[in-house]
């Protein structure tokens, strides 16, 4: 028996907003639909991140619809779950993967973590997974992957389906550590991770697919190391150890992004260089361009790029080395694009929290086309989502203060006016006592935690 694992689609990405990359992310899709077809899997597996947004453009569900349709009409079954793009902030949203029920997708979700089919049954495997759960709620997560180990029990094949970071692999940007992973399962159906990642866990292999098109620039490296694609997962034959077998199929992505560094001292003949080999690619490239060493003026260097670049690539995005563009260079670095999206993602990075990139990106969004409507709704669905369970904890605590501040009066009016400069000190200590003396400091500290632990670099 063998199936097929892919994740991080993200179709309906609009990289750099430019419509021939949406066009790539479908048709190395498309590619990977075929190749599943041939490879004649029994079932196929994707670990989230199916498509860019919880909301996908028509175009986006349309080329899934194709897709999912040919799998069907090949009688392979198709299980899924849902990434933190497919997810919507909102508690109990439902992800758009939903809408392929009829199709042949079985999604896995809160309410069904576990898939029930009878070709499982019948070769006895389980399949067991949860949707993108976020860092605050790692507690959550580790007890329901305990109960899907717990449950898991008795079968002669059991594969955990999950989209989550893992410290061992990016420790900056995780939800779980390794030894928070139970250890009883033959194979770990990952996603999040962009880069390809096969290695050995618990009584198995634990795998991200990565991403299928290169997402972020700095996947080109993976990509050239180790090739983009999905799995097939041979489950048959094993090794002593009951390890799965599993096979890379890779796809040749549409087109190359290339990173050149050049002194300006060379600028003209390696830019002829570079020229030539652009024209020997079948499709334009996207080329990220740094020039460097030496004083230039960067509007004559920019013009000269222009001149010769903006013809033969898709995109070029230069970044220049120049003393005098130190301070921009704060701000905008390698892997930085121009966007407005992507500034001011990197301008709150110090929040270090991934709700509040998507929040601010939002609200972008709806305020730069005067939906004011759809903005405020987005902030009163932040603050429900963050504050709503704290709101009456938070009332108390002010109550008190205020109570505190007539009390601190009232011992100060009846002392002489010479200890008045001790006033805001004593207010402070008598309000940290009374927050500490009512226990609702700890949840504050909760709340206040989940502004910092979700990371900004998110996949
Ligand atoms: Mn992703």
């Amino acid at each position: 028996m063998k199936f097929a694992h892919l994740s991080d689609t993200h179709l309906g990405y609009r990289q750099y907003g430019l419509i021939e990359r949406e066009d790539d992310f479908y048709n190395v899709f498309n590619e990977i639909v075929d190749k599943i077809i041939d490879e004649r899997v029994d079932f196929v597996i994707h670990s989230g991140d199916l498509f860019e947004i919880a909301k996908p453009s028509p175009n986006a569900l349309l080329i899934f619809q194709e897709g999912l349709m040919k799998i069907k009409e090949s009688g392979i079954p198709f299980f899924a779950i849902a990434g933190n793009h497919d997810t919507i902030l909102r508690q109990n949203a439902l992800p758009p993967q939903i809408l392929f029920k009829k199709l042949g997708l079985t999604l896995i979700s809160p309410n069904n973590p576990i898939v029930n089919s009878s070709f499982l049954r019948e070769n006895d495997i389980f399949i067991g997974g949860t949707p993108y759960i976020s860092k605050s709620q790692t507690p959550l997560l580790k007890s329901l992957l305990n109960d899907l180990s717990k449950k898991s029990e008795g079968f002669s094949k059991r594969i955990l389906v999950a989209h989550q970071g893992i410290d061992k692999y990016i420790p900056f940007d995780y939800e779980l550590e390794i030894s928070d992973i139970p250890t009883s399962f033959n194979y770990y159906a990952m996603g999040h991770v962009h880069n390809r990642i096969i290695d050995d866990f618990g009584q198995g292999k634990l795998v991200y697919p990565g991403s299928t098109e290169i997402w972020r620039s700095n996947e080109a490296i993976d990509y050239k190391k180790n090739g983009k694609g999905f799995y097939i997962v041979d489950t048959s034959e094993n090794d002593a150890e009951n390890r799965f077998d599993v096979d890379p199929i890779n796809i040749e992505l549409p087109r190359e992004f290339i990173s050149k560094n050049i002194e300006y001292g060379k600028l003209d003949s390696e830019l002829n260089s570079l020229g030539s080999y652009i024209s020997s690619l079948n499709n334009k490239p996207i080329l990220n361009i740094t020039i460097e060493k030496g004083n230039f003026n960067t509007s004559d260097v920019y013009k000269k790029l222009n001149n010769i670049l903006s013809k033969i690539t898709l995109m070029f995005r230069p970044t220049f080395r120049n003393e005098e563009l130190i301070i921009e260079e704060r701000y905008i670095k390698d892997n930085t694009s121009l966007e407005p999206k992507d500034l001011l993602v990197e301008s709150l990075k110090s929040f270090d929290n991934e709700d509040i990139s998507n929040l601010a990106v939002d609200l972008l969004g709806s305020l730069s086309k005067d939906k004011f409507e759809d903005s405020q709704k987005i902030a009163d669905l932040f603050y429900e989502e963050y504050f709503g369970q704290y709101e009456t904890e938070f009332k108390k605590i002010m109550k008190q203060e205020s109570k505190n501040k007539k009390d601190d009066k009232n011992k100060l009016n009846s002392k002489n006016k010479s200890h008045s400069k001790n006033k805001s000190n004593n207010e402070n200590k008598s309000n940290h006592k009374n927050i500490n003396n009512n226990n609702s400091n700890e949840n504050i500290k909760d709340s206040d935690e989940k502004f910092k632990q979700t990371t900004i670099d998110f996949k």
